[in-house]
């Protein structure tokens, strides 16, 4: 095992990095910005290292400091959390040129899984349903219009190094598909310096569904069961549970068994989350994430897996001691993902925490790394930390979320908490009824215009 790790990443996610570590008996260093000298993942780190001024692209994206990090104290690993550089297949490459473990997939996987056409291709040939589409990337406008005539009208045109939704454009008919692949193209040149587009048939109300899974790399690999995190806002999630509303039991071990074998055939070796968009019963894979999530800790609370201790253990290269059969999945858990905004209109709302008091009691998690008196930065996205509820069942849980949310208290900023009292007095949510498309609608509608009481 380890001896000594850098957390390349801030906030709460660099927070729950180091509980895993500590729990192992593995050092920590933290790094940080200058934004970030106060943070509370540098005040618990056995050592930190500051690695430059605020904006990331000087700070948790620079590698130069980052290795020089590692050198000067020691660290063997480095665990990126999300976002940053967690899915940057050269940094982790580098950071084997300098014999350094990266704690995550190999680069060859994350490199695969970035482009979303290999990801589809790989994954279809590995047996898990895709959604219907283009078999690679577009050629000509002449042949794009004769795939999405057979897929049938209405097609979404992807970027093929996209993901996350970024680069999507909808085309109804075939008079709208030369405009949408041309902007679609644009786009994705702008954005990720690739133009290549591949076509899939539009699902019109899906739920985004996603498995959770680990695999040594060496012939073992588990599934975690599936997050519902349909309930999202521009490309965001806000709102993740565990099991989803729309599955049963057996649903879910089909589908599970499915991404275990394709990850196990694969060699992966780390945790990693395939996302599925779900539509009349049946499962459609779009894209794979080769990093941990921000929602992971919803697989926690129903499985009690460390899903963070797995990722290092399996990067320091020992096998995955877990088997399918001790994955047991107990309860309901559902994570709301606090940021600092305006609850109805989500502007950004930086500033000092003047006063702060958790929730807690049983079935109650909070993954955080404010304290009152700390100021948020306005660098960085606005996550200011998740709350999570775990109960028997999903009305428990509701209850126990609508219980810790009145408990809540965050003065000083505007935060997501009233959002997340409204939603969780709402019957559509109350009754599991949700799609993709359900909250931007509500908020459309005036969800929001009047707080609660
Ligand atoms: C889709 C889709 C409908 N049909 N693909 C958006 C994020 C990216 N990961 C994939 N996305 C979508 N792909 C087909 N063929 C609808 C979305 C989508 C979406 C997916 C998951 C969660 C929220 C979403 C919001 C808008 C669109």
């Amino acid at each position: 095992m380890f001896e000594k790790i850098l957390i390349a990443n801030r906030g709460e996610i660099a927070l729950r990095i180091l509980r895993a570590a500590k729990e192992l008996g593995i050092a920590t260093v933290a790094v940080h910005s200058t934004a970030d000298a106060h943070a509370m993942h540098v005040k618990l780190a056995d050592e930190s290292v500051c690695i430059g001024p605020p904006p990331a692209r000087d700070s948790y994206l620079n590698v130069p400091a980052l290795l020089g990090a590692c050198e000067i104290t020691g660290a063997e690993a480095l665990h990126p959390g999300y976002g940053f550089l967690a899915e940057n297949a050269r940094f982790a490459e580098i950071l084997a040129d300098h014999h350094i473990v990266f704690i995550g997939p190999k680069p060859e996987h994350i490199r695969l899984m970035g482009d979303k056409i290999a990801a589809k291709t790989t994954a279809s040939r590995l047996g898990i349903p895709c959604v219907p589409g283009s078999p690679g990337a577009i050629t000509s406008d002449k042949e794009a219009a004769a795939i999405a005539q057979a897929l049938g009208f209405p097609v979404l045109v992807k970027a093929a190094a996209g993901g996350g939704g970024r680069g999507m454009k909808v085309a109804r008919t075939a008079n709208d598909l030369p405009v949408a692949l041309e902007t679609a193209r644009i786009e994705a040149k702008a954005a990720f310096g690739d133009d290549s587009v591949y076509l899939e048939k539009l699902l019109e109300k899906p739920r985004h569904i996603e498995i959770q899974v680990l695999g040594d790399g060496h012939g073992k690999a588990v599934h975690l069961g599936e997050r519902d995190c349909s309930l999202q806002r521009r490309n965001q999630k806000v709102w993740e549970e565990s099991p989803s509303p729309a599955l049963n039991a057996s649903q879910r071990l089909e589908i599970g068994e499915i991404c275990a074998n394709a990850v196990r055939e694969l060699g992966y070796a780390s945790a990693g989350t395939l996302e599925f968009l779900y539509e009349n019963g049946k499962f459609y894979f779009i894209e794979m994430n080769t990093r941990i999530q921000v929602e992971h800790p919803v697989t926690e609370m129903i499985t009690g897996v460390d899903l963070v201790n797995e990722q290092i253990r399996i990067a320091a290269g020992s096998p995955l001691t877990l088997t399918q059969k001790e994955v047991v999945f107990q309860g309901h858990a559902i994570e709301c993902r606090i940021n600092a905004e305006h609850s109805a209109t989500f502007r950004p709302s930086p500033g000092k925490i003047a006063y702060y008091h958790p929730p807690g009691g049983l079935g109650v998690r909070v993954d955080s790394a404010v304290y009152a008196g700390y100021s948020i930065p306005p660098n960085y996205d606005s996550l200011v930390g998740k709350l999570i509820v775990h109960g028997r069942n999903r009305n428990e849980a509701l209850m126990r979320l609508r219980r810790a949310l009145d408990e809540f208290i965050i003065d000083g900023i505007d935060t997501t908490i009233p959002l997340f009292q409204t939603l969780v007095r709402n019957a559509d949510i109350q009754n599991g009824l949700y799609d993709i498309h359900w909250l931007e609608r509500f908020l459309a509608l005036g969800g929001m215009d009047e707080e609660p009481a």
